[in-house]
């Protein structure tokens, strides 16, 4: 069993593209996360996550990978990843790396000696196959399956050269290896030997819950109005995903220690994770699961659900139960993929933004697991203010547009109501970094515009200002290193069916921490047991509640002993 550490840490992820961008060329770069290191370091986190910053044709901002082993030019040099690494290791802090190997670019080398020829050695280490029985190669409805991919259009690419198709789960730029071939494997796997040699501390592995496929590959079960098939049952949490998983750990991770391996895991069930974080088991030490953050998307993906707390509250008190004797939990608000979850569950007005941010966080922080900070969330940063179409470069947004006008009937204004609110670029925007034109963020053109927000909302006047979320954040992560309940306490949760506020305990030996969020703009009163003789050790406000009653978005922790 290896030592977990990781049970006390932070882990912050960085989008370079979007954090900081040191030679004006409106991209971000290797050069500006060194130049921020203080800021990371400030806060205190103990991990940095890297977004993908190898060499990409930037089809998905990097989540399609044409070589591996080497850093993308618009990022940097091998040499200046090997400086960033060695200045995040110097203040205390551990580099994990995007592993991003469900699929390769379709320009990477691998592929394009795979698409060369049916007879080419590498030819299975993809997903090649004929036209559907009896119907011409290339014409509509031929695709092998009915499958949809994720960014829109069917997840089947006809291939001129060979006449045949090849699957790709999400865009057309992105084949998916084939994991059944030996050889793909031992190549990834000598891949990330290479990248731990280097000194990286671990990896989070991209859609690793897929690399597994029925390899019959069925039609899937079509919804009505929809273009495609949902395939995820023939994909998701596949045959060999555990024994894949395990060889890989035998593989690369033994014998290594103080690493930190997660596994994101769409669609990924309790049970399984419970399998796949079981020391034991020697799979990965923790996963992504996405059902809090899919807790407000009904069954039309193009009608806007509010947040309902009462399910928010079910499904992380089920995560936190199932997992509360075996296993790890992940724990994040946002990411690159999520719009700002002030913006979401928050309140992003200027009345209560702080507020909010700081009771999201509080709630999000003293949860049994580890907590990832997404840049800019230790801001506060809100959702964009997008117009129409053309304010988007997602390749999801772009691609589910489409797909929703061309073949689905929807209208714009349907569908941009919701891309508004939950599109990935809401996440994307430049890092605000102080209100010098474009945030601080590039003295060139951004590829996506600053948050018009800026000039009040960026990391230097938070610096400046002890009552900012940057220092509430600073301030919880601190906790999480010096309350022993906080990382390892057992979890109750409290007021299950309360709409209003999110409360529960954490106990660990005689320490009891009460930690109660308000999730409205009402004052509400907590029917909780009395604290009594507690102290208030936490509280996003300066008031105390008054006979228990909370303020809009307040947030407090006590603690007795
Ligand atoms: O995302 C996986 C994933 O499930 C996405 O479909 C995500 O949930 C969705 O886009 C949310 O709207 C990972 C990466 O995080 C994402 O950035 C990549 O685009 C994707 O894999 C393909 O590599």
């Amino acid at each position: 069993m290896t030592d977990s550490w990781w049970k006390k840490a932070v882990v912050y992820q960085i989008y370079p593209r979007s954090f900081a961008d040191s030679d004006g060329d409106g991209m971000g770069d290797l050069r500006g996360i060194i130049d921020h290191l203080d800021h990371l370091a400030e806060l205190g986190v103990d991990v940095l996550w890297l977004s993908p910053i190898y060499p990409s044709p930037q089809d998905d901002n990097g989540y399609d990978i044409s070589d591996y082993q080497d850093i993308e030019p618009l990022f940097g040099t091998l040499e200046t990843f090997d400086e960033l690494l060695t200045g995040a290791h110097a203040r205390g802090m551990k580099l994990i790396m995007d592993l991003v190997v469900n699929h390769s670019s379709d320009e990477h080398q691998w592929f394009l000696d795979s698409r060369s020829s049916k007879d080419h050695p590498k030819r299975d280490w993809y997903w090649w196959r004929p036209a559907r029985d009896g119907m011409e190669p290339g014409t509509p409805g031929a695709e092998p399956t009915n499958w949809g991919s994720v960014f829109g259009g069917p997840a089947w690419e006809y291939d001129d050269k060979t006449g045949e198709y090849y699957l790709h789960l999400f865009s057309r730029k992105q084949p998916d290896l084939n994991w059944e071939n030996p050889e793909v494997r031992q190549a990834i796997y000598a891949m990330m030997r290479w990248w731990l040699d280097r000194g990286v501390d671990g990896f989070r592995m991209d859609v690793i819950n897929m690399i597994s496929k029925d390899v019959s590959l069925p039609d899937g079960r079509l919804s009505t109005g929809a273009a495609y098939a949902d395939g995820s049952a023939s994909f998701v949490g596949g045959p060999r995903l555990h024994e894949f998983l395990q060889e890989m750990h035998r593989e690369v991770f033994r014998g290594r220690d103080e690493l930190l391996t997660v596994g994101e895991m769409p669609g990924v069930t309790v049970d399984e994770a419970r399998l796949h974080t079981d020391p034991d088991r020697g799979e990965v030490d923790m996963v992504f699961q996405f059902d809090h953050v899919w807790v407000d998307r009904g069954p039309d993906p193009w009608l806007l659900q509010p947040l309902q707390l009462t399910q928010l509250k079910a499904i992380l008190g089920r995560w936190q139960a199932g997992l509360a004797d075996l296993g790890w939990n992940s724990l994040y608000w946002n990411n690159h993929d999520q719009p700002r979850v002030v913006s979401r569950y928050g309140d992003d007005g200027p009345e209560h933004r702080v507020t909010s941010a700081k009771m999201l966080g509080t709630v999000l922080h003293l949860h049994r697991g580890t907590p990832y900070v997404y840049q800019g969330e230790e801001l506060g940063m809100t959702n964009y203010p997008f117009g129409g179409i053309e304010d988007f470069r997602d390749i999801e947004a772009l691609g589910q547009y489409r797909q929703a006008l061309d073949l689905e009937g929807r209208t714009p204004e349907e569908v941009l109501t919701v891309l508004r609110a939950r599109g990935r670029d809401n996440a994307r925007t430049p890092m605000q970094w102080d209100d010098s034109p474009n945030a601080g963020f590039s003295t060139g053109t951004p590829w996506l515009p600053a948050n018009p927000n800026y000039p009040e909302i960026n990391a230097a006047a938070q610096r400046a200002d002890p009552d900012s979320v940057f220092h509430y954040y600073r301030r919880l992560i601190e906790l999480r290193h010096t309350e022993p309940a906080v990382a390892e306490g057992d979890f109750t949760m409290l007021l299950p069916h309360d709409e209003r506020l999110y409360a529960f305990t954490r106990r660990l030996g005689g320490t009891e921490l009460l930690v109660i969020g308000n999730f409205s703009g009402d004052a509400v009163r907590a029917e909780v047991p009395e604290m009594e003789n507690a102290e208030l050790i936490l509280n996003n406000l300066a008031e105390a509640p008054v006979d228990r009653t909370l303020a809009p978005w307040q947030a407090v922790v006590y603690k007795r002993t």
